[in-house]
């Protein structure tokens, strides 16, 4: 009989900046699921790749003084060795600039003109940069600004080709409502209330602005905007419209796109809308899951970014604690739907308490006490009691719990099923004492069949477990003697599969144990390190990138602003003013007689700072007493996006008087 297919997808990763542990997440959770598929005995097409086209990569080519193709090859090569490093085992990588896909895009863009769903018109809206993405005014936050990023957004128009949305704005409200295809289906009314209700607004899908996408074949100005090139790669790496594949029948429609929530409206909404134009099935599920966030010294979540420099690097956890423990700890913590808080120390307790005190010793302890008490090799005499029938009970069920969760996208919970069977193991040796056992020579009997029942109870859970750590389960086998075919899917089922006289080999300990403190020290001196680093690093375009522009005070006439009369001015001396931490008293010659002025500056500047430095002063400004001093005027500074006051040094060739217009 045929293999039954399965296609699962991760999002195509823009190669902007360097892959870090958020995008191992998705990558990793749908490895072990394919894995977990394949195991099973199913046909798996798992995918994954990169966005490559977009406004941003464009100028970040130009930055780095390459061309946008040569930019993403490098960034692209990064992804491709930490997928390799992180054992991931896709079976096809797409790459947007891929020329197939280039064709197939051409070819779904003049399918969805030609069928009336795409049309020219003129886009006035709010344009966030950084996400390249077009915004309603009712979709900005509160602050008026990008609902993703939060950085404010510019007005923006230009000549654009729009997809309809409205046709499909039912069937995509059932979709959410009425069907399982979004997970967690809790958020289906977010979904609904914020863009379905509203009423679906048309998609802006080309642009002009920018040279660096895939060219309409129609009208050359245009190049297709994101959206309908990055979620087309879904089934142009199938073969879609396209000759370079062929596995389109086969595996369409997917059987899970997974991604977070940042890119979720895109897929729940815009993703079927293009389907349905294109008369194609639908996927069967939308897996969301959160953000992975940084959780900083002082306990709060942060959103991980290159800016700040809180990203953490997989290749330097891998380094320290092995693949294995950094895959089981993003899926262990990271529950569907909710945003998990990375940090040092809830990785190390983890990888402590489950993969090193847990099962790593549940492993040794088992494979130490058959080496000790009969030289490595089981005698094949049993005596069995009540309470093993308890643990096979626990261990024979899980097979089923863990498929239901894997066929649910709760990989958290999946480990956790898993976990009480390692618990339960453990608890099974301190009840039934086999070194006590192991004094007596007339329980030989009875130690076997607990030194049996705990090798098959760890070659269940060790079974269930390889797709999530792939690299330490055959080295379990290896330990407990178990050979391939010992540990199928099939015989994750069953308990009593190893022969009777099974022969152990001790070997090394699968998970050392993490000295906390000592790690917790090196890994956040890392942090801090790159922290700094980053700080330093951010160039003035990043670091303007980052600010939040206020808002424009109003308009006002050119007469209203000669009603300010700003001068240039020499701080002769300045003296911090007693009982005002906040503020500095400064004597200033200004051409004019010479006057006092108090600032509020002095948290940022120190009064050495400042001496004979020219300053731009509001000349006119009526006198006022702060904190007991008189102030005839006040000194020209700009708000830094750290919060501090930077004082504005003019031209310091200009004479004390001039007058700034
Ligand atoms: O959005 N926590 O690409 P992208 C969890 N090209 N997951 C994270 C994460 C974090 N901190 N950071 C990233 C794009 N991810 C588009 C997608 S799909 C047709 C086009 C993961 O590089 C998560 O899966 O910004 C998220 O959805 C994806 O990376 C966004 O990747």
């Amino acid at each position: 009989m045929p293999k039954k297919p399965f296609y699962i997808t991760t999002p195509i990763y823009y190669p902007s900046g360097n892959p870090h542990i958020g995008h191992c997440y998705t990558t990793v959770a749908c490895d072990s699921i394919a894995r977990y598929k394949r195991m099973q005995g199913y046909d798996v097409m798992f995918l994954t790749g990169t966005d490559e086209h977009g406004q941003k990569i464009e100028q970040k080519a130009m930055e780095a003084g390459v061309t946008p193709k040569q930019y993403v090859d490098g960034i692209v090569a990064t992804f491709k060795k930490l997928w390799s490093y992180m054992n991931i085992s896709y079976d096809r990588y797409i790459r947007t600039t891929d020329d197939y896909h280039v064709e197939a895009v051409q070819k779904i863009f003049k399918a969805l003109y030609d069928k009336g769903y795409i049309y020219k018109s003129e886009y006035m809206g709010k344009y966030c940069t950084p996400c390249e993405s077009f915004w309603t005014d009712s979709q900005l936050d509160e602050d008026g600004c990008c609902p993703e990023c939060h950085r404010p957004v510019k007005v923006a128009k230009e000549e654009a080709y729009f997809m309809k949305m409205s046709p499909f704005a039912d069937r995509i409200e059932k979709l959410l409502t009425e069907t399982d295809y979004l997970r967690p289906k809790t958020r289906a009314t977010e979904l609904v209330n914020n863009f379905i209700k509203p009423g679906l607004e048309d998609l802006c899908v080309s642009r002009t602005t920018f040279k660096w996408g895939i060219p309409v074949t129609f009208d050359d100005k245009h190049v297709v905007y994101v959206w309908i090139d990055a979620l087309s790669n879904y089934i142009t790496a199938l073969g879609y419209e396209n000759s370079a594949h062929a596995d389109f029948e086969k595996f369409w429609p997917a059987d899970v796109h997974m991604v977070a929530k940042d890119i979720m409206r895109f897929h729940a909404i815009i993703w079927p809308a293009m389907l349905m134009a294109l008369d194609l099935p639908l996927p069967k599920h939308l897996a969301v899951h959160g953000w992975i966030t940084f959780l900083n010294k002082q306990g709060e979540a942060q959103k991980m970014s290159k800016s700040l420099g809180n990203v953490v690097d997989p290749f330097m956890l891998g380094e320290r604690y092995g693949v294995d423990a950094i895959r089981y700890h993003i899926l262990r913590e990271m529950a569907l739907g909710a945003d998990s808080a990375f940090s040092n120390e809830i990785m190390i307790n983890r990888i402590n308490s489950d993969l090193a005190n847990g099962f790593g010793n549940l492993v040794s302890r088992t494979v130490a006490m058959a080496d000790k008490y009969f030289g490595g090799k089981l005698p094949t005499e049993r005596e069995a009691e009540d309470i093993d029938e308890q643990l096979i009970g626990c261990v024979s069920a899980i097979r089923e719990k863990v498929d239901k969760c894997i066929d649910e996208t709760r990989l958290k919970n999946a480990l956790e099923e898993i976990f009480t069977a390692v618990d339960r193991a453990n608890k099974y040796i301190d009840e039934t004492e086999p070194w006590k056992l192991g004094k007596d020579e007339a329980k030989r009997a009875r130690l076997a069949s607990v030194l049996y029942n705990l090798l098959e109870a760890i070659r269940v859970i060790s079974t269930l477990l390889s797709p999530f750590m792939p690299t330490t389960m055959p080295k379990v086998w290896e330990q407990i003697g178990a050979s391939q075919s010992d540990v199928t899917y099939e015989n994750a089922g069953r308990f009593g599969v190893l022969p009777l006289d099974v022969t152990v080999h001790k070997g090394e300990i699968l998970f050392p144990r993490i000295d906390i403190d000592k790690e917790i020290e090196e890994l956040n001196a890392i942090i801090e390190k790159n922290m700094a680093d980053a700080k330093a690093k951010l160039s003035d375009a990043e670091k303007a990138d980052e600010f939040a522009v206020p808002e424009l005070a109003d308009e006002i006439t050119i007469d209203d602003f000669a009603k300010v009369d700003l001068r240039v001015a020499l701080v002769k001396s300045a003296e911090k003013v007693k009982k005002a931490k906040k503020l500095l008293c400064l004597q200033l010659d200004d051409g004019m007689g010479g006057r006092q002025v108090v600032s509020g500056i002095a948290n940022w500047y120190a009064p050495e700072d400042l001496v004979g430095k020219k300053v731009i002063i509001v000349a006119n400004l009526k006198p006022v007493t702060l904190c007991g001093v008189e102030s005839q005027g006040m000194i020209c500074a700009a708000d830094a996006p750290d919060g501090s006051a930077k004082v504005i040094f003019p031209d310091q060739s200009l004479p004390c008087g001039a007058k700034i217009r």
